[in-house]
Parts: C-alpha cells; sequence; structure tokens
C-alpha cells in the first residue's frame, strides 16, 4: 500500500483498500493482508498528547461507517482479511491491532501488537519521533491461532516480525500461515543504520522463521513517503522453503498474489523441524525465565 498523507480522509483510503480486495479477487484470492495501521498515516511519528492521537487516529468500534464497505465488500466477493489499525478498546486502552475478517466479512480473530518498538519521550532533536511506546499498551491477547474457512492463522504486526518467539509461539498452535502488516521508516533514528539494511533485515527475518517454522509468511507494508517520511516497501509472500515467491516493485498501491500450497510445510515440520520429536524445552528455560541477556533470574 503506498502512503496515507496527513490530510487524507478514512474513507478515500477505505476506497482504495476495496479497490486492492477487488484487483485481489479477481486474481483468484481467498485472503487479503493489508499493512499496520493501514487506515492513516504512520502516526507515531509525530508527537502530539495522548487524547489527540485518540480523537484523531484510532477506531473506537470495527468496523465502523467509514470501514463498513470494506467489510461489505469482502461479504459481496467473498474474500477474507487482515487489517491492521489503532484500537481504542471499549475500556479506553490504547492498542496498535489487526483483526482478521472472513468470507462473510464478520470478524473472527484479533491480535494487539506486543513488541512496540520506539520511545516514550519526545526527541526533539530526531528528524521525525517513534513513539508507538508512548500511544499504545502492550497487547494483551497474546499470539494466538485463529481457524477460519479451513486455514490455521495467525497475526502479528510490524516489529514482532523480527522476534523469532513471535512465529514460534504460533507454530506450536500449527499454524499455517502467518500474516503481518509494517511500516518501517527507511531512516532509523536510533542509529545510523545504512538504508540497504532496512531491507535486508526485514526479509531475513521473515525468511528464516518462515523456514524454521514451516509457514507461510505474508507481509504487507504501507510504504513510500507519507508528507516527505519514507517507509521501505518490500512486501513479499514467503513460502515454507523461505523462498520468496511474490514481492512488489512498486512502493504505490499494489496486489501481489500467490496460490499458496499449505502442504509444503509439512515436509519441514515432519523432518527437520519435528517439534515434537526434536525441541529440547527443558533447555529453552532462559527464553521464558530472563527478559534481557545478563539480567537476574526472576
Ligand atoms: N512499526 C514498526 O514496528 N516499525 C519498526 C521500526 C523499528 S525502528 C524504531 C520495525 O521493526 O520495522
Amino acid at each position: 500500500m503506498g502512503p496515507v498523507h496527513l490530510s487524507d480522509s478514512r474513507g478515500a483510503v477505505v476506497r482504495r483498500l476495496v479497490a486492492m480486495l477487488r484487483e485481489a479477487k479477481s486474481r483468484g484470492a481467498e485472503m487479503v493482508v493489508f499493512p499496520e495501521l493501514a487506515l492513516t498515516t504512520f502516526f507515531p511519528r509525530y508527537w502530539m498528547e495522548e487524547a489527540e492521537a485518540q480523537a484523531r487516529f484510532f477506531e473506537a468500534q470495527m468496523p465502523n461507517t467509514d470501514v463498513q464497505p470494506l467489510f461489505d465488500a469482502a461479504r459481496e466477493l467473498g474474500v477474507g482479511f487482515y487489517l491492521g489499525y489503532a484500537e481504542l478498546a471499549e475500556d479506553g486502552r490504547p492498542y496498535n491491532t489487526a483483526v482478521l475478517v472472513n468470507r462473510k466479512g464478520e470478524i473472527s480473530g484479533k491480535y494487539r501488537k506486543i513488541h512496540l518498538p520506539g520511545h516514550m519521550e519526545h526527541k526533539p532533536e530526531a528528524p521525525f519521533q517513534h513513539l508507538e511506546k508512548k500511544y499504545f499498551d502492550v497487547g494483551n491477547l497474546g499470539f494466538r491461532v485463529f481457524e477460519s474457512e479451513a486455514v490455521k492463522y495467525g497475526m502479528c504486526l510490524c516489529n514482532d516480525r523480527r522476534w523469532p518467539e513471535t512465529y514460534r509461539v504460533m507454530a506450536l498452535q500449527s499454524a499455517e500461515v502467518v500474516m503481518l502488516g509494517y511500516n518501517t521508516p527507511s531512516l532509523n533514528i536510533h542509529w545510523n543504520e545504512p538504508v540497504h539494511l532496512r531491507t535486508t533485515t526485514h526479509l531475513v527475518s521473515l525468511q528464516a522463521n518462515a523456514y524454521q517454522n514451516g509457514i507461510w509468511v505474508a507481509a504487507a507494508a504501507k510504504c513510500g513517503s507519507e508528507d516527505g517520511h519514507h517507509m521501505i516497501g518490500s512486501s513479499v509472500i514467503v513460502a515454507p522453503t523461505g523462498e520468496i515467491v511474490a514481492r512488489t516493485l512498486t512502493q504505490e498501491d499494489e496486489v501481489i498474489c500467490v496460490s499458496a500450497d499449505l502442504s509444503l510445510g509439512e515436509h519441514f515440520r515432519q523432518h527437520v523441524f519435528n517439534f515434537a520429536k526434536h525441541r529440547r524445552p527443558e533447555h529453552y528455560r532462559l527464553i521464558v525465565d530472563r527478559v534481557g541477556a545478563g539480567d537476574p533470574l526472576p
């Protein structure tokens, strides 16, 4: 998905999403993955009070009047979708959320982002902010797997894709496809990371984890230049072999599509990554007992 600028209305964005859903349907798609925070610009780059952010960028209902046309199109076309958006929950807590919507246009799964990158404090010296830790609470729904229309889907969001625990927890629940949306700024405000590494680390994270868990991974960027802030593209679909089988060429709205053989992962899950046979959780205790390298044990 190309950029969404501050001045773009939710209605205009949803019309773009519906157009992509229709194109995907015309190419035989049954499930479509849209980006993280797909309905708005990537607002964590801007400093403002939480109340202002919530009033401008969060959804208190899903679907709501603006987004309903996308749910209607899903039902009309018989195509499901994954959609990332900023959620104001019923209890008033703010989350970076993705929903799974089935081919009847019904929400059949929800994920709230767990690995929130960035910072809470204002960094006036930085070229832009990355305030996910300020605007969102850590997700409280875990990494669940949802069976929808006979496919086992896992969901995560952006920075989650860099953490192997994300995929392994879902693979241990027999996930077949992991869907994720992302917004990755081309410039890293934390260190002078060469721009090409932003794409390399994105791809290597997806490819390694697809292979090591015998799963398909479908990753959709919101990319291009949002009001002068450039984000990487390279939306991809990765097979359980770790191979990229489809990749975007542009940084505009663009549909990529594959017919995913869900049995492909079986070779890996039956042999080298046969979890039941080969995993040794008794030697993995530190993964849950310790947070940072060298931290004292609780
Ligand atoms: N949206 C998001 O999670 N982006 C992060 C940027 C990390 S640099 C602070 C990512 O992992 O792509």
